[in-house]
């Protein structure tokens, strides 16, 4: 018989290789000795911490994806989500800085670039001395970014951009801004443009008040006729599949990281129960409590192991958006459930930021919405079953 390891339930460490069992455990110790300390000052007083981009580049988190030649350390996807698990397990804002770095702005250039833009970009955004953001939500098209209307319109030189974008993760620190556009040099189609901090006509003001991923800043990108060259157009892609081909990788990472999350909630409100005796016993030696560990347990169990099957199918590039979405929406959904329990189950305590559950259950409501709400990757998962399209 096998042996049971309550919080591995398992065994996924058993099916990691060497290589990615070490990233795992150099993102942990780095995610507690340098996120861990910072957070609940940073998510109170919404203090953004631009250095965190270059520690995170020093211990080679940024582009894990990305070949070593730009900068990148070349792991594959399983090594990606299991970063993005360390993170997230202190907080999702966190993870958030590292997944648009990585998926949303490293990987379209890398795929959809030049070789010009790989060298100018990919070196500086993966030691994190430059910041990026990915544009693609509009205040007006969210669910449905087929709605844009960020406009690309041809100049002599190049193209002039003109709109405004939405609720963008890193945007008002941001060095480098990958920007989705309507261009009607190509019929209209969607295309994806690098536009760099100090353009004229480039502003991105911060969203403020957020009760949500406080750690982590948010913005609007206003561009009023900003003009940029030739050289700014992602050459190697148009239409909607480029930013979704960014996208399933985020979706991909934020599966990984939520389970990091509820994984914290769950151990949490675990040791909670141990230490706090009520009616004479332990909270942990009543029938709700353990019930409530035991659905905690299952579902990141659970979560956990198809996220590593999807993650080997991604380094195998056999994996289906899909797939990607069953993932997204369950686990968000699920860490979202785990998180508020876990509120629940500490009392009164849960809503104190020193006992940590409330900033995740907090944040966790933001990460179920961004990157295709819960119901958007249902309306995705029903029309691949029936053959129906129910957006419209
Ligand atoms: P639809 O007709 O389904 O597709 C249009 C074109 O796109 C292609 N496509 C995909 N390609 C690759 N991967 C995918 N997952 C793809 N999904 C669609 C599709 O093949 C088609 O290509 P073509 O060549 O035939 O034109 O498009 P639709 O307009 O009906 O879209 C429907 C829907 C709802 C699925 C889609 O719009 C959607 O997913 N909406 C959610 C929007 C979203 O996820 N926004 C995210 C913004 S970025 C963000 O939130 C970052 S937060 C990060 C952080 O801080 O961590
Ligand atoms: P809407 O699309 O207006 O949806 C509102 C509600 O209606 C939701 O419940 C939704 O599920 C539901 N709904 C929508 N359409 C349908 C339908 N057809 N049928 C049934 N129900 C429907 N975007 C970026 O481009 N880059 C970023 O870096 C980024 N970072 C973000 C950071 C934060 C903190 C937040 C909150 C958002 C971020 N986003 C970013 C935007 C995010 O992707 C969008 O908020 C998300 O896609 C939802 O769009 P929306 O807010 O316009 O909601």
């Amino acid at each position: 018989l096998g042996t049971f390891t309550w919080d591995d339930p398992f065994r996924l460490s058993d099916q990691l290789t060497e290589e990615e069992r070490m990233l795992a455990e150099g993102a942990r110790a780095f995610a507690d000795e340098k996120l861990a300390p910072r957070v609940t000052k940073g998510f109170l007083n919404e203090e953004v911490v631009p250095e965190i981009f270059t520690e995170m580049g020093e211990m080679g988190l940024l582009g894990v994806t990305v070949p070593e030649e730009y900068g990148g350390i070349g792991a594959g996807y399983v090594s990606y989500g299991l970063v993005a698990r360390e993170i997230e397990r202190v907080d999702s804002g966190y993870r958030s800085m590292m997944s648009v770095q990585s998926s949303l702005v490293m990987y379209p250039i890398y795929a959809y670039g030049s070789e010009e833009q790989r060298q100018k970009y990919l070196p500086g955004l993966s030691s994190g001395k430059l910041i990026g953001c990915f544009g693609l939500t509009e205040p007006d098209a969210g669910s449905d970014p087929g709605g844009m209307k960020t406009r690309a319109v041809k100049t002599p030189k190049g193209y002039k951009l003109t709109g405004s974008k939405m609720w963008i993760s890193n945007s008002p620190i941001a060095d480098v801004f990958v920007i989705w556009a309507k261009s009607d040099a190509h019929e209209g189609k969607i295309r994806g443009f690098v536009l760099e901090k100090g353009a004229k006509g480039l502003s991105a003001p911060k969203i403020e008040n957020k009760l949500s991923l406080r750690a982590s800043v948010t913005g609007e990108i206003v561009m009023d006729g900003v003009e940029v060259g030739e050289d700014a157009l992602l050459p190697h892609v148009q239409g909607l599949k480029g930013p979704f081909g960014c996208l399933n990788r985020a979706r991909y990472g934020i599966a990984w990281g939520v389970m990091g999350a509820a994984e914290f909630c769950w151990q949490a409100a675990r040791q909670y129960g141990l230490d706090r005796k009520q009616f004479g016993r332990p909270l942990a030696q009543t029938q709700l409590f353990q019930k409530k560990l035991a659905d905690m347990q299952t579902e990141i169990a659970l979560g956990l192991q198809g996220c590593l099957r999807v993650g080997h199918l991604m380094d195998e590039a056999n994996a289906a958006p899909e797939m990607i979405s069953i993932l997204k929406r369950n686990n968000c959904g699920k860490a979202l459930d785990i998180a508020r329990m876990a509120r629940d189950m500490h009392g009164g305590n849960g809503i104190s930021a020193e006992f940590q559950v409330i900033r995740h259950m907090m944040n966790l409501e933001t990460v179920n919405t961004y990157e295709g709400t819960h119901d958007v990757h249902a309306l995705i998962l029903g029309r691949a079953q029936t053959g129906l399209q129910a957006f419209a």
